[in-house]
């Protein structure tokens, strides 16, 4: 998987994206985040990147034209035009769903836009799809470009080992995940659940799906009413509320 990443700030990305899990990925050639300076491609004396909104209006919005070029610099090489998508309040929010689409792609530039956002002819010209990480207004693109990197190359093949490709597998059914421990087995008078020390796999499997319904009913009633439950599931629900003390 290929990321280009369209951005007034590049250096920003170098932090997150250069560690661990992606960092490694990236050492492997298992995907390839490419970090484009917009301000590079402003035909401005200045390096103007941004201006006054017509119709006035506070703050300022960034100009088509160094978009557009830096946005040329990646396409003009290629032959078949990458889907392009434009971090923004405006898109659909991304969930799990959403990631494994795109995780099935081979190419993605992301745009990161700035300021109160970016002229909406460019969004016309060259975007594909506006993809949003919340209804919340961040001050750029660049954390949500971040959160769409980390959480697609996760779909990569070889990116993540079996273990850690569990939590994706929870979140693709809309469960949330079991409680995790470790060592020590007594942390502040509070010990391991026990199934956990019975090294009954099957009835440790079943008490974690029985802890990710329970989980999922009471936190995220709005996932939980979209779930197809099978009857070991109700009975799994039904015992998980019994031993609840009333
Ligand atoms: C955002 C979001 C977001 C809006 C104006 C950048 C800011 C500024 N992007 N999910 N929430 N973007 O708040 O994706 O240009």
């Amino acid at each position: 998987m290929r990321f280009d990443i369209l951005t007034l700030f590049p250096d920003a990305f170098n932090a997150v994206l250069g560690e661990s899990i992606i960092g490694r990925a990236r050492e492997k050639g298992l995907i390839t985040v490419n970090t484009i300076n917009i301000r590079d491609f402003s035909a401005d004396k200045h390096k103007k990147v941004d201006d006054y909104p017509y119709g006035g209006g506070r703050g300022m919005v960034m100009m088509a034209q160094p978009i557009y070029d830096a946005y040329l610099s990646i396409v003009e090489k290629l032959e078949c035009k990458p889907r392009v998508i434009y971090l923004s309040p405006q898109g659909r929010i991304l969930n799990q769903k959403i990631v494994e689409e795109l995780g099935r792609l081979d190419h993605l530039v992301l745009l990161c836009g700035h300021y109160e956002g970016i002229d909406e002819r460019i969004i016309e010209e060259i975007v594909d799809e506006e993809i949003s990480i919340g209804d919340y207004v961040l001050t750029g693109g660049e954390l949500p470009a971040m959160v769409l990197v980390d959480s697609v190359s996760r779909q990569v093949p070889g990116v993540l080992s079996s273990e850690e490709s569990y939590m994706d597998e929870s979140h693709s059914a809309g469960l949330l995940e079991y409680p995790q421990y470790t060592r020590p087995y007594e942390f502040k008078n509070r010990t391991v659940p026990e199934i956990l020390m019975s090294g009954h796999h099957a009835n440790i499997n079943s008490w974690r799906h029985q802890q990710s319904l329970k989980r999922t009913y009471i936190k995220r009633p709005d996932l939980f009413e979209k779930l197809k439950l099978d009857k070991e599931d109700k009975a799994l629900l039904k015992e998980a509320f019994e031993n609840i003390e009333p």
